[in-house]
């Protein structure tokens, strides 16, 4: 079956990849279906956390829940499912995932639905936005320009995805041959939708997984196996 899927995607014309916590899970980046895993943070739900009702709770708890994500990317390394993306030159990359490992892969044509963990921004939309250290990610602090507190760069429930990244991930995939979607449980919306754009358009939907997910029933071919074993081996004319 990896043949296959290798032959659809190398001969696929502006093929696209789609993304979720699943790729990042061999690089020890746990995912949502973990409970984003590890200790103190698995008696947490993090469709609660990750929401502006959650942050204005407790600001203090959400931003030491981001202090712990951003401290374990900074300390994780791209895993080889990233690196055979990286290495699809032409492949647009539409990542659920805010870490910024296709980017230290050497993926280019990274779209972020849901925003990127790199960076902190006003709560109070005076629009200070900044970059922060990853490895040193600062405690909750007051916006500088208004006095409102920062917060991540991110896209929360309930809040509206980054127009740019939203309308060019919607224009690639409804022109793609091929979509290549990747570790994820394919549940938040709008992102998911993508699928089903894609296939409308007549793409074909190659779906690596290491379970079964919502966009099985969409996959033309579904490769059940971890991201960093099976990427590889089906991108590897890329490689
Ligand atoms: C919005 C950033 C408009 C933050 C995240 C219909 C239409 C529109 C909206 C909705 C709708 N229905 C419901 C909604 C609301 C909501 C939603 O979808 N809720 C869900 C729970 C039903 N959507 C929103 O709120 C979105 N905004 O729609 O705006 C709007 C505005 C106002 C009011 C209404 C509408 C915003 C959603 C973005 C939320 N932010 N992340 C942060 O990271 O802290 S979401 C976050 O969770 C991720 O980004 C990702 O999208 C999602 C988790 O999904 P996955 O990545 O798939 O991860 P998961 O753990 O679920 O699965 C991992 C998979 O990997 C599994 O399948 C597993 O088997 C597999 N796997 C594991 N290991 C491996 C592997 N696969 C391969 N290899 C491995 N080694």
């Amino acid at each position: 079956m990896p043949e296959s899927a290798a032959a659809l995607l190398e001969r696929a014309r502006r093929p696209v990849s789609l993304s979720g916590a699943g790729l990042s899970a061999e690089s020890g980046i746990p995912t949502f279906r973990d409970q984003l895993g590890g200790g103190l943070w698995s008696q947490y739900d993090p469709a609660q956390l990750a929401t502006p009702q959650g942050f204005s709770r407790d600001p203090k708890l959400v931003t030491e829940w981001y202090r712990w994500r951003r401290k374990l990317v900074a300390d994780a390394e791209p895993n080889a499912g990233h690196h055979a993306l990286a290495a699809c030159a032409e492949m647009v990359h539409v990542t659920q995932n805010v870490d910024d490992l296709l980017e230290r892969a050497g993926a280019r044509n990274i779209l972020h639905l849901h925003g990127v963990l790199g960076r902190d921004r006003c709560i109070g939309g005076c629009g200070f936005t900044e970059a922060i250290d990853m490895a040193e990610p600062p405690p909750l602090r007051a916006c500088p320009r208004c006095g409102k507190w920062l917060r991540p760069g991110v896209v929360w429930f309930g809040e509206t995805l980054p127009t740019d990244a939203w309308t060019a991930a919607v224009s690639a995939c409804s022109a793609c041959e091929a979509l290549l979607v990747v570790g994820t449980s394919a549940t938040v919306y709008p992102a998911a939708d993508l699928i089903r754009v894609a296939k409308q358009a007549g793409a074909k939907i190659l779906v690596v997984n290491t379970a079964t997910s919502e966009a099985s029933h969409l996959a033309d071919v579904e490769l059940i196996g971890p991201a960093g074993e099976l990427l590889p081996k089906i991108l590897s004319w890329a490689l």
